[in-house]
């Protein structure tokens, strides 16, 4: 099995990651599901819903900022390395669940965040959008036009960036190789790309040290890290 898939992974012209919270768990960013997971420790409606933002502003921005001191401070692990090394080699593209940026810091050059990003900011009125240079004075932050400002991240509720999903089906739906890494796909609509790249024919390899509700359909899966695994499959490639 190992040796057939690693055959088709060698002769695959064009290859999508979709990557979740797992794949940054060893740069020290906490994962949500898991064993210290942070919707174990926090409430996701009361964080994670444009509801919550409005009763308690303060609250999610307090909540993301210490997020973002953490995200900024950690540095992309040999998984996100191995994913933008393979670059040189292949067509790759990552469908990534999360907004802490590593892939791109990484060198990843076509990444589609489909969750949105930790580093931007957006007005909850008018069409302004920015990257986050430095720390707020108040908190929260607002706009010149004088609403609230919010972090650009997709909430549970929210529609995803149309651009953005549109672009990341195109590419689950034409790849001759789909890579799973470090997501329990739990979420929707962002579980479903698995599914187009099935139903394309895609050989499917999932890396992950637990079980997935897509596991049964996979061509083979890796228990083990990211880190660990990325690397080993990107010498696979290149041998
Ligand atoms: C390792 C590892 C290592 C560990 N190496 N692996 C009922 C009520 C209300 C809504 C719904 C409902 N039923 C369904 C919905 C829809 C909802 C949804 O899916 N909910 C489910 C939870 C039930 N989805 C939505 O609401 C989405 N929007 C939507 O559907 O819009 C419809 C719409 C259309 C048109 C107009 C309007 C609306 C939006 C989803 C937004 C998700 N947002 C979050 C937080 C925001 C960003 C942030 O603050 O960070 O995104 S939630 C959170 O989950 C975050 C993640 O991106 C996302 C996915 O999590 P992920 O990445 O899979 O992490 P984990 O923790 O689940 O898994 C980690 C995995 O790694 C595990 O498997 C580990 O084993 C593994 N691992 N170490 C490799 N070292
Ligand atoms: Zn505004």
């Amino acid at each position: 099995m190992f040796e057939q898939v690693s055959d088709k992974l060698r002769k695959s012209e064009k290859i999508v990651f979709v990557t979740g919270a797992g794949i940054s768990q060893e740069s020290g960013i906490p994962t949500f599901r898991g064993k210290d997971g942070l919707w174990r420790k926090y409430d996701a409606m009361q964080l994670a819903t444009i509801d919550a933002f409005y009763s308690n502003p303060k609250l999610v921005w307090e909540w993301y900022e210490e997020r973002r001191r953490n995200i900024l401070s950690a540095k992309p692990n040999p998984g996100h390395v191995a994913i933008s090394e393979l670059q040189k080699h292949k067509e790759v593209h990552v469908l990534t669940q999360n907004i802490d940026g590593l892939h791109q810091r990484a060198g990843s050059k076509s990444v589609y965040e489909l969750h949105g990003s930790i580093i931007t900011i957006k007005c909850t009125a008018c069409s302004f959008k920015d990257k986050i240079e430095s720390s707020f004075s108040e908190i929260p932050p607002t706009c010149k036009c004088g609403s609230i400002l919010r972090p650009d991240v997709v909430w549970f509720g929210e529609a995803l960036p149309q651009d953005v999903w549109q672009g990341a089906i195109q590419q689950a739906s034409t790849c001759d190789t789909m890579i799973v890494v470090g997501t329990s796909l739990a979420v929707s609509p962002a579980n479903l790309l698995p599914v187009y790249a099935k139903q394309n024919g895609a050989t499917m390899i999932e890396v992950n040290p637990e079980q997935t509700m897509m596991s049964e359909t996979m061509d083979l899966s890796l228990r083990v890290s990211s880190a660990k695994a990325l690397p080993e499959i990107i010498d696979i490639v290149t041998k």
